[in-house]
């Protein structure tokens, strides 16, 4: 069996979310061999990035948070890791991508197209960009205008390429960004990143991490991603991809039931090795007692009324 998601087709919908495990080639092919139906990249950016000093991820009782600060080695040297998991594994690979402008996104898209990513996920919503970056994905009209050059860039691929945005929930209205994105033709939007937080260390009155705030991820930000994902199902035509604080089945349920069309997953790779697997595995479970296959669970909660 295989499900068709926002232009990519999986074994099962459920995807490695960006970040610090999609840095390597064999990093991703892991999380495949665990269990993940595909897998996202750590975003890259058109120049090596060094990322923010340590501690740039601490854990608390219901998450992490992490200030990584962007880093990875530029779009030309990771082509190879992209290729290394095109090489071993069928399973799609998402390149997350991230810029200063829409001429750096376009940059970084058509530089890795060699490396033949199965779709282009445009991170507009890191909460460690600097500069112009910082704002992009809360101003409606960048998110529309670097959506729409990202999709006339590759438009001429050797095969139809999907680009997905990927949206931060630190705006006041979530929606008008989707519809904006979907404007600039996105073929799915992913939402969310993780939330703007700090933790202070109360002994030397300092913030704890290296660049003082970071983004919060895990199963504290749960709730806001399906609040998030509800809204913008209820809000666009274009399919929606849930991620925030996924570790068990019964919350992929939940987001799909939101209105997620396949889930993405981060935090809780690091509490459980096979946690696609067990996820995937749960929820099918749980379906078929109930006689409902995917595209039934999709959207459900916005078509219930209350007992
Ligand atoms: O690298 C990071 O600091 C980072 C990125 Br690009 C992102 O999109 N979200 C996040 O929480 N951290």
């Amino acid at each position: 069996m295989t499900y068709s998601v926002a232009g990519i087709t999986l074994p099962n919908p459920t995807l490695l979310a960006a970040g610090v495990l999609g840095t390597t080639g064999a990093s991703m092919v892991r999380q495949i061999n665990n269990g993940a139906g595909g897998v996202v990249t750590k975003s890259i950016g058109p120049t090596p990035v060094f990322g923010h000093s340590n501690p740039s991820m601490i854990a608390l009782e219901h998450g992490f948070i992490n200030a990584m600060g962007l880093p990875n080695p530029s779009f030309e040297e990771f082509r190879g890791e992209i290729s290394f998991v095109k090489s071993k594994t069928k399973a799609p690979v998402v390149a997350s991508i991230f810029g200063g402008d829409s001429s750096d996104f376009v940059k970084v898209a058509k530089g890795l197209l060699p490396s033949m990513p199965d779709a282009f996920e445009l991170n507009l919503s890191c909460p460690h960009a600097k500069g112009y970056g910082a704002d992009i994905g809360s101003r409606p009209e960048h998110v529309r205008e670097i959506m729409a050059a990202v999709k006339n860039a590759v438009k001429d691929a050797a095969q139809p390429i999907p680009v997905w945005v990927k949206l931060t929930p630190n705006v006041a209205n979530i929606k008008e960004i989707g519809l904006a994105a979907q404007e600039g033709g996105a073929d799915a939007v992913v939402a969310i990143n993780t939330i703007r937080a700090m933790a202070i260390d109360i002994h030397s009155g300092w913030p704890v991490l290296g660049n003082r705030s970071g983004g919060l991820s895990g199963p504290a930000i749960k709730p806001v991603a399906i609040k998030c994902v509800y809204d913008l199902y209820e809000a666009l035509d274009i399919p929606v991809i849930g991620v925030g604080g996924i570790s068990k089945w019964e919350d992929m349920i939940e987001m799909m039931m939101a209105g997620a069309s396949a889930v993405q997953i981060g935090s809780a790779v690091y509490e459980n090795d096979f946690v696609f697997r067990d996820v995937w595995a749960g929820a099918e479970r749980f379906m078929k007692e109930k006689g409902w296959d995917v595209s039934e669970i999709i959207g459900l909660s916005h078509t219930k009324k209350p007992a």
